[in-house]
């Protein structure tokens, strides 16, 4: 009985120590990515990455359980049961009891877990009814995005910016683009991934969406970012030398600035307005760009 108590007390910290760190993770203004030395999921951004985070913390805690009464009970069987604690071994080979639980509680165990890890694949996969797609092709090295139901906006390639262009714009090297997708806040958003070449991965941890891209198939998913803000992800497949080159820049805006960055030919802003790139330190710069 103690044990079971020394388990719910370890799985209420555990939990705790989960739920406190989320609070510390990166939040720059409105910009949302990993944090440098991060150790735990970023924040969600979408229902699907709440679950997940959901589903995460559950089996962390189960697994955690499970380690700590294994060690705990093996540990407690050498001491206790040591020759010379132990002179004369028990005969024992069968205990319909033990067995009956040690069979019963992993498959509760596995019921538990499998129920939410079922219907978190089933929300991931199954698209809802979007109301807007975008394509994300994977090249050597950069993403070029289309909108398909937008006739008037021509495809564009997403580059990152160089260490100057980053800092001078106070946006995470190796992170931003010179042209984020651009998508609105509150909407599903079905996205068709491939490739032109090798296999790329388009990946945005704090949406929970991670689809491969390869050559000759279009694979889907889909996302719906309660949010405004810009998010930062990565190519996920290492598909060669420039594969650190592809990040990925998703600038979540409200519905009328969307309809207008689409009615404007979806022309991306301007991130260098203003800006001397040669000039100014990057410090100042991104104060002057606020
Ligand atoms: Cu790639």
């Amino acid at each position: 009985m103690r044990a079971k108590h020394a388990v719910t007390a370890l799985s209420a910290g555990l939990l705790a120590l989960v739920a406190g760190a989320h609070a510390l993770a990166r939040d720059v203004g409105d910009q949302f990515g990993p944090e440098v030395n991060g150790w735990f999921l970023q924040d969600p951004a979408t229902p699907v990455m709440e679950e997940l985070i959901f589903v995460h913390n559950l089996v962390q805690v189960i697994i955690t359980g499970i380690v700590i009464l294994v060690f705990g009970l093996m540990i407690y069987i050498c001491w206790r049961y040591a020759e010379k604690r132990n002179p004369v071994p028990s005969k024992t080979s069968h205990n319909t009891l033990i067995e009956v639980i040690w069979t019963i509680v992993p498959v509760i165990l596995l019921v538990i877990i499998a129920v939410p890890s079922m219907s978190l694949l089933y929300k991931q996969d199954r698209l809802p009814e979007t109301q807007l797609t975008v394509k994300a092709v994977g090249g050597t090295w950069n993403w070029t995005y289309s909108y398909p139901d937008f006739e008037n906006v021509e495809e564009f390639v997403s580059n990152p910016l160089d260490e100057t262009q980053a800092k001078a714009v106070g946006q995470p090297y190796l992170l931003a683009t010179d042209a984020p997708l651009v998508v609105p806040v509150n909407t599903p958003v079905k996205v068709l991934v491939t490739s032109v070449n090798n296999m790329h991965s388009w990946a945005m941890p704090s949406f929970g969406v991670k689809m491969d891209a390869v050559p000759g198939i279009i694979n889907e998913t889909w996302f719906e970012v309660n949010k405004e803000g810009t998010y930062y992800g990565q190519c996920s497949e290492i598909c060669g030398i420039r594969h650190y080159y592809m990040p990925i820049e998703v600038k979540v805006v409200s519905q009328s600035e969307f309809a207008r960055y689409i009615a404007a030919g979806g022309e991306p802003e301007d991130k260098f307005a203003g800006l001397d790139l040669n000039q100014t330190s990057g410090a100042a710069m991104a104060a002057a760009n606020r």
